[in-house]
């Protein structure tokens, strides 16, 4: 398998965690997205939408969207199980991530903070204004569901799942843009255990051969 991702994309960081808690090995091939690459027609022929990740199969197929990407992990290759067997936990599952996927992630997007900063003209206040609003509310939103299950060690039981692999690169995400969520109690508790978890911390974007300071 070939993948096609950056070391600071959260969409990337979540396939890494699938790769690595299902013990998966693949070719990595570094997509610069502060330089274009992504807009590249050679990976603009991968992905149409020239957003990473991609992977490219064994047998040739071009896969993208994280989500579909990790479902597709998950239904070819033996090992843990991401997305539960369980309907209804699977149901609450799919949502977590959906809730960080579809509607907390795309307002962070380096396109969405390129429109701001460049066609909009709006300072780092603002932009920062904008991520603390976003990301702020979308993560209270998760902290919220995730307190319906106070005992739970990750998101939804005592195994990873599909939300801890959304969880962990978006909390990754706040920190990175200087929101504050120190006051998220479960949300913390869940990431530090998800480093103790060496498929976590293999996956962060500084233990990558791309990453860059
Ligand atoms: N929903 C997509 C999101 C993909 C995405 O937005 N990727 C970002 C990096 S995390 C990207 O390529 N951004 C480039 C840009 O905004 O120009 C997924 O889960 O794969």
């Amino acid at each position: 398998m070939r993948f096609l991702g950056y070391f600071r994309s959260s969409s990337a960081y979540r396939c890494r965690i699938a790769f690595n808690l299902k013990g998966l090995d693949y070719d990595f091939e570094s997509i610069h997205l502060k330089s274009g690459d992504h807009k590249t027609p050679q990976f603009a022929a991968v992905n149409p939408q020239k957003l990473v990740p991609a992977l490219i199969t064994d047998d040739g197929q071009e896969l993208y969207q994280s989500l579909a990407i990790i479902e597709w992990l998950d239904e070819t290759y033996g090992g843990a199980r991401l997305i539960p067997a369980d309907k209804d936990l699977r149901a609450q599952v799919r949502a977590f991530a959906q809730v960080i996927a579809c509607e907390i992630h795309p307002l962070q997007n380096l396109r969405v903070l390129q429109y701001l900063r460049n066609d909009l003209a709006q300072d780092e206040d603002a932009v920062n204004a904008w991520l603390a609003r976003w990301l702020g509310d979308g993560l209270q939103a998760c902290e919220d569901i995730l307190q319906k299950h106070p005992e739970a060690a990750y998101c939804f039981g005592d195994e990873p799942t599909l939300a801890d692999i959304c969880l962990v690169p978006q909390v990754f995400s706040a920190e990175r843009f200087n929101v504050d969520i120190s006051h998220l109690s479960r949300i913390n508790a869940i990431y530090k255990q998800c480093q103790s978890n060496r498929a976590f911390a293999a996956a962060h974007p500084k233990e990558q051969p791309d990453f860059e300071t």
